[in-house]
């Protein structure tokens, strides 16, 4: 068979149903995609925007999200799996390049891009011959989902790849395994274990802090039984933010520096820190004071790299993290709880001076519109199985401290660091999960980005809905511009992060999207309502204050 037919029924054995590029690369397997399969071929206005697409679509269901350039745009496509790597997320790149034949001879549109994939792959490989697609497809795949999942590259020789059209003799051979993550479950080392539990059991204050490894693995509901049986709070990482309901009483919210005051006030003020499935990076930790270092700490995680990087352990586990914590359910000596009651009604009490610090912004009734009751809005609206994405920034900020996921079947996913990746990523989510509604928080600045993909959004019939914080302009750099002038900035400062007022809901509808504007806060459920169940993309434009500046985190 031809290296395009393999690659086609290899990418549908796999369990692709949808892939994101810009042409032109791998024409003839496009052409093999229609003929022997249903996967859909999305062309999307920006290789950047296509990588994101694959990103939302990896995160939303766990199976790796397929994204292409040929050559000229293999370094827009380098750029977008940067999120990707940054929140291990199983993205894989196919991109053309050089052919032996004629490289170092200024072929048109050429660079050497392999390097340039390094730094934002945990794979990063050149297809050579045809004959060698189907192992390095596998080895795609098995790499994508196993371990901390990751992304990989793929250059087919050939700017547009044309190795593709090469014939050999070859077997789609399919390890449905890695089709999605996590690709092994290994269980933990039974003493480890339970030294572990020996700590977690003993303290009279200790939290759980759950990370992106928590998700990945789909240990939500071991986490939440682990922690009511043994009654000890939970804060959670931005990247896990969905492993435990917003609203289950012993969690304390997100920590670090996108993060809940309660959240960061708990783990300070902890006497024992357990970290599951998170790296204990600098978000997390608003960089390594929250909590401090020196703090007894446990950590359970699958990539043996990570546990004790940050923090110096009293045990530290190494195994999957849904593995892990049914383990400890099943040893957990629940008497042990009562020995936490007073911690828990001090961590009560946290929680509540939290709420009662923002209610007012929360139930804001200004106009133009408080992003916090945007927040509020959405944790009371959006639906049971809602998909929710957050962009990074003030986004981050606003999304990681002030929206609550209400049920376990809610997801919530968000901006690793990249302005501009969650309009994009809300896409691809939408692809992956057509039957849950999908809901995007963004600020103008990060829609601004990928505007035109609105476009790819009517065109394909993706029916996700994307709010807008539209203050016209990307109002988290005031604060920091203030620094800068040395205490208030200039009137000419705001040129620095200011821009045009645009309504986006009328661009959106000139593109044939629904766009809704909303001007004040009671019309924005109704507004919620309607674009969600309208099955078409849909915009909806919130006016709001460019003078509200998210809390900045607190030190504990
Ligand atoms: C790729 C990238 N470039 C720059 C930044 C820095 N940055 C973070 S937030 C922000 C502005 C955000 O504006 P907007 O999305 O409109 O939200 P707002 O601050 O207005 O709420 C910028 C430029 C970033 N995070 N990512």
């Amino acid at each position: 068979m031809t290296g395009a037919q393999l690659l086609a029924d290899m990418l549908a054995g796999y369990g692709v149903s949808h892939v994101f590029m810009v042409p032109a690369v791998l024409r003839r397997t496009f052409a093999e995609m229609e003929r022997r399969t249903q996967i859909k071929r999305l062309h999307c206005h920006g290789e950047k925007a296509a990588a994101y697409m694959a990103d939302g679509y990896a995160r939303a269901s766990g199976k790796p999200g397929i994204c292409m350039a040929q050559v000229v745009g293999a370094l827009n496509l380098a750029a977008g799996l940067r999120d990707a790597y940054l929140a291990h997320s199983p993205v894989i790149a196919f991109t053309g390049g050089r052919d032996p034949k004629t490289k170092f001879r200024k072929v048109y549109q050429e660079i050497d891009d392999v390097p340039a994939f390094e730094p934002v792959t945990k794979w990063n490989a050149t297809v050579d011959a045809v004959e060698r697609f189907p192992d390095m497809v596998r080895q795609a795949f098995r790499v994508a989902t196993s371990g901390a999942p990751g992304p990989v590259h793929l250059q087919f020789r050939g700017n547009e790849g044309q190795v593709d059209q090469e014939e050999a003799e070859m077997e789609p051979l399919i390890e449905t395994q890695f089709s999605r993550v996590p690709a092994y479950r290994p269980p933990p080392e039974e003493t480890e274990l339970k030294k572990l539990l020996g700590f977690l059991q003993g303290a009279e204050k200790p939290v759980i802090v759950a990370g992106g490894g928590v998700r990945a693995s789909g240990a939500g509901a071991e986490l939440v039984a682990l922690a009511e049986a043994l009654s000890i709070p939970v804060a959670t990482s931005l990247n896990g933010k969905d492993c435990i309901p917003g609203i289950h009483p012993l969690n304390v919210g997100v920590v670090g520096s996108y993060s809940r005051e309660s959240a960061n006030r708990v783990v300070a003020a902890a006497d024992l820190v357990c970290f599951v499935g998170t790296s204990a990076g600098g978000m997390t930790t608003h960089v390594w004071t929250v909590p401090k270092v020196g703090v007894a700490a446990l950590q359970i995680d699958i990539e043996p790299e990570t546990i004790g990087r940050n923090y110096p352990l009293k045990a530290g586990v190494l195994g999957d993290a849904r593995a892990c914590l049914s383990l400890l359910l099943e040893k957990a000596d629940r008497a042990s709880a009562s020995k936490r009651k007073k911690w828990i009604e001090q961590v009560k009490t946290v929680c509540a001076e939290w709420k009662g610090k923002y209610r007012a912004a929360l139930e804001s009734e200004a106009a133009p519109i408080r992003p916090e009751r945007i927040c509020a809005e959405l944790s009371r609206h959006v639906p049971d199985d809602a998909i929710v994405l957050s962009d990074t920034g003030h986004a981050g900020m606003w999304m990681g401290g002030m929206y609550d996921t209400r049920t376990a079947r809610q997801s919530f996913i968000r901006s690793a660091g990249h302005l501009g990746w969650a309009f994009p990523a809300g896409l691809g989510a939408k692809c992956a999960a057509p039957d849950r509604p999908v809901v995007t928080f963004t600020g103008d600045a990060g829609l601004w980005y990928h505007l035109g993909e609105i476009e790819t959004a009517v065109r394909w019939g993706i029916a996700a809905v994307t709010v807008v914080n539209n203050n016209s302009s990307g109002n988290q750099s005031k604060r920091g511009f203030d620094r800068a002038y040395g205490g208030e900035q200039t009137a000419r400062g705001r040129e620095l992060w200011t821009y045009t007022s645009v309504d986006f809901a009328r661009v959106a509808s000139d593109i044939g999207a629904l766009g809704i504007r909303v001007e004040k806060p009671g019309d924005f459920p109704a507004a919620l309502e309607r674009a969600i169940n309208s099955g078409k993309p849909a915009i909806i434009d919130v006016v709001t204050d460019i003078e509200a500046i998210a809390p900045v985190a607190v030190a504990g």
